[in-house]
């Protein structure tokens, strides 16, 4: 009889656990389904910014630089961002940057550099919060106002609460380079990543070469399920249903879009921007979601080692209803002087959000 009855209370011991593990596993379902994705962050003021202040459309978490992931870091990185209540990222963020040089420049025999993206460096901006935190009533000034010297003493993530939109903005430091980071947010849904390329005084600015910005942009559009990739050629839209690397060409843009709904994000090239040379490799690639693909793994000691390793990530993988990851590809060149321009590709809202 005792043994039956300790039996009974190892048997209701497990029941317990599996319960347990059911209503974990149900907890972890619920938070990740779709329909109950959309408002759930994990991040407090103020790494939490909700714009405009009356009836906020755009929700999102932020890490620093310091703090952003990836072997090199990748910038001011953007978690859980929302637009109206329905997912957009999961994750926006810069992890690949390098730089070739024409012929007879910088950057060893292979004439490049990988750098990084986890550094930064002080600039101008008011109304700071705190030590990594403010909210300028005016734009902040960076390297990119008045290149080849350092000014100013804030150094952190400025967050501009402007009447027509929110601009997030760091600068980062590697070498005598400054990056000077900005994510716009509209209240038409439109989102602008961009990115200058500075620096300070140094003998290599003044030799001819090209800075590379590789984007990862995360899409769960409404939930990371049944997403899917398009591609415009000549005014029509059709499917890339298995990975790919893709180069810019006239009239061609990209969107991602949830399958059951077809609300999505168009990308849109910046008019003029180039396309990637071979050593570029290719302007945006889309790929399913890995947890191990946050960034490339870095640069790796082989000829031309500094290039972006993205083409391991194209192996086969369906892209038809999946929860897609797209990386994208933007190029500045600087040929005598040290002009700076933020560039970087615009994305619209496909659908009735
Ligand atoms: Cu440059």
């Amino acid at each position: 009889m005792i043994a039956s009855i300790q039996l009974v209370i190892v048997k209701f011991r497990w029941l317990l656990v599996s319960l347990g593990l059911m209503l974990g596993l149900g907890s972890v379902l619920f938070f990740h389904s779709p329909a109950n994705s959309q408002l759930a962050s994990s991040c407090a003021a103020p790494y939490s910014t909700n714009w405009p202040a009356n009836n906020p459309v755009w929700q999102m978490c932020w890490k620093t630089a310091e703090n952003s992931s990836g072997v090199d870091g990748s910038g001011l990185e953007l978690l859980s961002v929302s637009y109206k209540g329905r997912r957009v990222f999961a994750r926006g963020h810069l992890p690949i940057l390098n730089v070739k040089y024409d012929p007879g420049g910088c950057g060893g025999s292979d004439l490049s550099y990988r750098d990084w993206q986890n550094v930064t460096v002080p600039y101008e901006a008011n109304n700071v919060i705190q030590a990594n935190y403010a909210e300028p009533t005016t734009p902040p000034v960076t390297v990119c106002d008045h290149p080849g010297f350092d000014r100013g003493t804030f150094k952190g993530v400025a967050v501009e609460k402007r009447a027509d939109r929110l601009v997030l903005t760091t600068q980062m430091q590697a070498g005598w380079y400054r990056y000077i980071q900005k994510w716009m947010f509209y209240a038409d849904g439109r989102i602008q990543p961009q990115l200058g390329f500075s620096a300070v005084q140094d003998p290599c600015v003044e030799r001819p070469h090209n800075h590379h910005a590789y984007w990862r942009l995360d899409f769960d559009i409404e939930g990371a399920a049944s997403d899917g990739v398009d591609e415009l050629n000549g005014g029509t839209w059709s499917a890339l249903n298995t990975e790919t690397k893709r180069p810019k060409a006239s009239g061609r843009r990209w969107r991602v879009l949830d399958r059951n709904t077809n609300r999505g994000y168009e990308i849109i090239p910046a008019a003029g921007e180039l396309p990637a040379d071979s050593w570029g490799i290719a302007d945006l690639w889309a790929v399913r979601y890995r947890g191990n693909e946050l960034d490339d793994g870095g640069r790796v000691n082989a000829p031309n080692g500094d290039q972006a390793q993205l083409n391991k990530f194209v192996n086969g993988e369906s892209l038809n209803r999946q929860d897609a990851v797209i990386w994208y590809r933007s190029q500045f060149r600087h040929a005598g002087g040290l002009d700076c321009h933020l560039i970087g590709p615009t994305l619209k809202l496909v659908g009735n959000w």
